[in-house]
């Protein structure tokens, strides 16, 4: 079999998705998800100006060569725009494969190790007693697990609160908005949501949380232990992870699980955070970690540290990222639990998927590949427009990590 054609479709169904689409000369195609929030356009070019034609003419089911090839091949290694290209590619490789072969993509990855993906969705209140209704809301819906975030008193349009009547989206069509941060208002803030939380809830829900990258290691520290009681499933990004010795300040000082991941691009951002045993959750990107192949290797690596996967999944990835986590998911042994943030319904009129979710668990479907396609009719209707994430400032107007 070989690689005949590829192409982008860059579309906007209320928000931005840049899909791959490979063709083969046996009339059987493969989807990649090629989304990078906010940089949508310099993934495309990167694909169609430089990748797209060394593809043709190759061998689809050789995706660790083809992988190799674009990675060691363009001298300049690793970053997000590079590593959500190959991913792409790597991606519908895959796809490719499981239709060729007739079997859904786990499969090839070492059949099911479970029946289901166990998944979080997110709750979001502008205050804590909505925050707690959106939680109680998810669980009737059959959720096990719910990640919560409140707006923290006196800081306006603090990381995850939505704005009224919308679901909670980062991404902004016009220039970054600008939102304001206070890392004292949050610690003192955060114990009293989760402290609501269990008092209401009890301890069976899964209860988990995002920072965001906003806090200095030794203020992580004393978050982390502040939700000791509250017994957290973990404590997503506490801090900037550039620097990953960081971390081994925060492990010291506290049992609360540690997660990260979302803006790793390779598994050499976290070599140390897991060998070291720093963190216990690895959540990487499929398609910003460079695609199926590295991530599996990448969870197979965690296993070892007794690190498991919460691999990212927030509606900034089109569903051929979602379904390309079930599959990965429900093939390794270590999976931890899913990131489940529901897309629009526009955006999955687009994406038609065989993946389901039923009483917190989400299952990949039995179609051969991914089984995820795209309606290129609805998708055209629904152009690209530019959108950013925004950005935060301290309360004296220093700019700091959104
Ligand atoms: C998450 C994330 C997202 C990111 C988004 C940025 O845990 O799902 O933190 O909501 O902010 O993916 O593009
Ligand atoms: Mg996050």
């Amino acid at each position: 079999m070989k690689i005949v054609a590829a192409r982008l479709i860059v579309c906007s169904p209320d928000r931005n998705f840049v899909t791959l689409k490979i063709e083969t000369d046996e009339g059987i195609h493969g989807l990649g998800d090629a989304t990078l929030n906010g940089r949508e356009l310099a993934v495309a070019a990167y694909l169609e100006e430089h990748l797209i034609p060394c593809l043709i003419g190759r061998d689809p089911f050789q995706t660790e060569d083809i992988w190799q090839y674009f990675y060691r091949g363009a001298y300049w290694r690793r970053g997000p725009v590079t590593m959500a290209a190959i991913g792409a590619i790597d991606v519908a490789l895959w796809d490719i494969k499981g239709k060729a072969l007739n079997t859904p993509v786990y499969n090839l990855l070492g059949g099911k190790s479970r029946e289901g993906v166990l998944v979080y969705t997110h709750a979001n209140g502008g205050d804590i007693s909505e925050a707690l209704e959106s939680v109680q809301k998810h669980m009737a819906e059959g959720y096990l697990a719910v990640r919560a975030q409140a707006g923290v008193p006196g800081v306006a349009g603090s990381y995850g609160v939505p704005k009224a009547g919308k679901p909670y989206e980062p991404a902004e069509r016009g220039l970054p908005s600008e939102s304001l941060w206070s890392s004292e208002r949050y610690l003192n803030f955060v114990p009293n949501l989760f402290e609501r939380l269990r008092v209401e809830l009890g301890n069976d829900v899964h209860l988990l949380h995002d920072v965001h990258h906003r806090l200095t290691p030794i203020e992580a520290a004393r978050l982390g232990k502040s939700l000791e009681p509250y017994h957290l499933f973990w404590m997503e990004d506490p801090c900037p992870a550039e620097l990953q010795e960081g971390f081994e300040l925060i492990r010291k000082h506290t049992t609360t699980p540690i997660a990260v991941g979302e803006v790793f691009n390779s598994i050499y951002d976290a070599h140390a955070l897991i060998s070291r045993q720093w963190i216990d959750y690895i959540r990487m990107t499929i398609v910003h970690g460079g695609g199926i192949t590295p991530l599996k290797k990448a969870a197979d690596f965690a296993a070892l540290y007794h690190v498991r996967t919460g691999f990212h999944g927030a509606t900034d990835l089109s569903p051929v990222t979602m379904a390309a986590a079930l599959h990965l998911g429900i093939a390794i042994h270590n999976l931890g639990i899913q990131e489940h943030m529901h897309h629009s319904k526009l955006t999955d009129e687009v994406f038609p998927h065989a993946y389901t979710f039923d009483a917190g668990y989400m299952y990949p479907g039995d179609k051969p590949g991914l089984g995820v396609e795209i309606d290129e009719a609805l998708a055209a209707k629904h152009p690209y427009q530019r959108a950013y994430l925004p950005v935060a400032r301290k309360l004296d107007g220093t700019l700091t990590d959104w």
